[in-house]
């Protein structure tokens, strides 16, 4: 049988890293994003926005699964943010909801967790300390995603994702990086892993310098095969607050844009 996932924010840098590695002969991207998309073979488009319910809920009929990935990927000001990354988070678990759809696979980010120090393991589930209102969007939506496990007994995994990227950029990311092979093997086990319940775990490739858990990420079934640490002689140098915080220059916010 066919299965049929749908992907929010398709059209962004995550997503389009991910349509091609997520393609399998028995399964049917279906791809949600505001901006055009050119499906490819074995994918289906719709344009529209996650913050419009009827929208998403209409996405939602017959998927298997939802891959959400849509909302800003970085700070903005808080209107953006609430509308976009909140609303819109809350909008595609309540559509997914609605339309019976059981798993949830939510891209939350190291800003959930990013004023913690940086030289220190982080480990599952490290309590809430975000750097920015990104960062609050992502505690927020992993607080919905337990919301709708616990009310309605959906399956949520939430992945705290460090730098996703073709290749680790900064010193920072010889730590964060998560490698788009490696992010397809993490959602791959999230999609699949039999009654995962409701999950936080660390989206980060097996780097040599990474100090971040990867239990609950392997319990999930994920095994990463990249380590950044070949790219060290590429990187650009770390600043201070890289050296500092989980979240690096993402600390260094300090007016309400
Ligand atoms: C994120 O959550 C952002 O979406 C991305 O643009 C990077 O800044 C990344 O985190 C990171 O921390 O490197």
């Amino acid at each position: 049988m066919t299965q049929r996932i749908l992907v929010t924010g398709a059209a962004g840098k995550i997503g389009s890293m991910l349509r091609p590695r997520l393609a399998r002969p028995d399964r049917t991207l279906r791809l949600l994003d505001v901006a055009p998309l050119e499906p490819s073979s074995g994918e289906e488009v719709v344009t529209g926005s996650v913050s419009d319910l009827e929208v998403v809920r209409a996405a939602c009929e017959g998927a298997d699964a939802v891959v959400h990935l849509a909302g800003r990927s970085g700070e903005a000001p808080w209107p953006e943010i609430l509308s976009h990354n909140i609303d819109g988070t809350f909008t595609v678990l309540e559509a997914a909801r609605l339309a019976g759809v059981t798993r949830v696979v939510f891209a939350s980010s190291n800003h959930a967790v990013g004023f913690r120090p940086a030289g220190e393991e982080a480990p599952d589930y490290a309590f809430p300390r975000p750097d920015t209102f990104y960062g609050v969007s992502k505690v927020t939506g992993e607080a919905l995603g337990s919301l709708y496990h616990d009310r309605h007994g959906m399956d949520v995994v939430c992945l705290r994702i460090g730098t996703c990227t073709p290749r680790p950029p900064t010193e920072r990311s010889l730590a964060t990086w998560l490698s788009p092979d490696d992010c397809a093997r993490l959602v791959e086990a999230s999609l699949s892993a039999p009654s995962p319940g409701f999950r936080v775990v660390w989206g980060i490739s097996a780097n040599t310098r990474a100090r971040f858990s990867l239990a609950e990420a392997r319990a999930l079934g994920y095994e990463p095969r990249d380590d950044a640490e070949r790219y060290a002689d590429e990187v650009s140098p770390a600043g201070e607050l890289d050296r500092t915080y989980v979240g690096g220059s993402f600390c260094a916010v300090k007016e309400a844009r």
